[in-house]
């Protein structure tokens, strides 16, 4: 069985739209990162960055312990190799890939997170609006990186669908909020229609946690202030023997 340390964001979503694909089953242990899951120690075992998703396989090939991975660029790698399909065995196909993998957890996921960080930034925090164009630009750039590649070729990387895809489009699903016209960018466009049709990746995409809603207002003011510190105001934690 596959355990998916799991919260509904665009990371979160590159896993089950894999495991989804793949149709093989899962089971979805949820993080709830905004009231801190992602800190326990338990989580922290499998997880040492205190990012979710991670992953716990019970019945790794070859048998013997569970196999803990995290960043979902690895576990995308571990569950495709395991299964066998979405990323190719020869070395040019493998790594055609692996260099968009790793594109996508180096540039894309970064930059367009911290273009949706920046424009939420509260009033009382100053002019953010260096950062907010810088990151804005950067996203913009990277949807022209993708359409520029797509000109010529069905999928990331050539002719076939892959993980390279599978972990790219979680975050191009927001590409409206993201101030992006999608006219400007009709080769990427016509390759997020064909990914956005695949019953898979609906289902990967529509993944919940499995806890009940939770209104925000309904929050104590100091309940509300603790959580916005746990999540943007993170130092370093001592090691375990300090
Ligand atoms: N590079 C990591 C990024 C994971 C990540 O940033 N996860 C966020 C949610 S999308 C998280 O767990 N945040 C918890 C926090 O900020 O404390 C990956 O791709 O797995």
């Amino acid at each position: 069985m596959i355990d998916v340390h799991y919260w509904p964001t665009p990371n979160g979503k590159k896993v089950t739209i894999l495991l989804e694909e793949l149709d093989i089953p899962y089971r979805i242990v949820p993080v709830h990162i905004g009231r801190g899951d992602q800190f326990e120690d338990g989580f922290l075992k499998i997880s040492p960055n205190n990012r979710m998703p991670a992953i716990v396989d019970t019945e790794p090939k070859g048998g013997g312990d569970p196999i803990a991975v995290f960043e979902s660029g690895a576990i995308l790698m571990y569950l495709a190799e395991k299964e066998g399909r979405f990323w190719p065995r020869d070395v040019r196909g493998r790594y055609e890939v692996a260099q968009w993998v790793m594109w996508q957890m180096a540039n894309q996921g970064p930059k367009t997170g911290e273009r949706g960080h920046f424009s939420r930034v509260p009033a009382d925090q100053g002019d953010q609006s260096y950062a907010q164009r810088r990151f804005a630009d950067e996203t913009h750039r990277l949807y022209g990186v993708m359409n520029n590649r797509l000109y010529d070729r069905p999928y990331l990387a050539g002719e076939d669908y892959s993980i390279a895809d599978m972990i790219s489009y979680p975050w191009t699903a927001s590409w409206k909020l993201q101030g992006i016209d999608l006219d400007e960018f009709k080769h990427f466009k016509r390759w997020f229609e064909d990914l956005s049709a695949r019953p898979a990746v609906q289902r990967g995409m529509a993944v919940t946690a499995g806890l009940p809603s939770e209104d925000p207002a309904s929050l104590s003011p100091e309940e509300q202030a603790r959580r916005r510190a746990l999540l943007y105001n993170q130092r370093a934690r001592p090691a375990p023997d300090a």
